[in-house]
């Protein structure tokens, strides 16, 4: 397996300066949040790391892996925002050899969500959202509600995703909307 410093080394390869710097942001805010909720801090950092691995790859080399690997043709009907999660982590296990499920599915969760996310997803689900570098109306009530509890954070996210995607009229993959209504109860 590839080291901890290797790791970095193949982010920072694959993506520019200011991606690389957001994931090791991502990384060091999934560590706290870990911390915080009695989640290994260790998988929480690498997963943190590694979201945004895919993020820079073409939309042909996220087709031919759809095509593949089989996986749900729906995804052809959306791009990049969608892909390099939920498809990034093929990347991540053929690239970088990383086999964990539980760090993969945080990696695939980290945009859309899910129904049914774990501790660790949730984290680096709202790791991404909240880390230092950051800067978007809300981002200081979503830290703070974030780091009150977790799960409010989860929905607080969804929310303001969708509310922001149908502003702009941007089409909405159907796992937001899944995700959505699955944790309206956290609100
Ligand atoms: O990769 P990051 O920029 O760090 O953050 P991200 O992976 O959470 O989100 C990437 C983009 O995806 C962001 O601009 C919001 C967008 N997004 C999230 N849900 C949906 C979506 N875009 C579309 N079209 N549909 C969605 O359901
Ligand atoms: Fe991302
Ligand atoms: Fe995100
Ligand atoms: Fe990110």
């Amino acid at each position: 397996p590839y080291t901890h410093a290797q790791l970095v080394e193949k982010v920072k390869e694959k993506l520019d300066d200011k991606r690389f710097e957001h994931c090791l942001r991502v990384e060091k805010q999934a560590i706290q949040l870990a911390t915080e909720n009695e989640v290994d801090p260790e998988k929480a950092g690498i997963a943190g790391l590694l979201h945004d691995y895919a993020k820079q790859r073409s939309d042909h080399d996220f087709i031919k892996v759809i095509n593949e690997k089989q996986m749900d043709p729906e995804l052809l009907d959306y791009g990049n925002a969608i892909w390099h999660g939920v498809v990034g982590a093929e990347f991540i296990k053929d690239e970088l050899h990383i086999f964990d499920e539980e760090i993969l599915n945080a990696v695939r969760k980290h945009t859309v969500g899910a129904a049914y996310m774990t501790k660790l997803d949730q984290i680096v689900y709202m790791a991404d959202y909240i880390e230092p570098g950051r800067d978007f109306p809300g981002v200081d009530k979503a830290r703070q509600i974030t780091h009150q509890n977790l799960e409010k954070g989860v929905f607080y996210q969804t929310r303001e995703t969708l509310k922001y995607l149908i502003e702009n009229g941007r089409p909405i993959y159907p796992g937001t909307i899944v995700t959505y209504n699955a944790w309206q109860s956290a609100q």
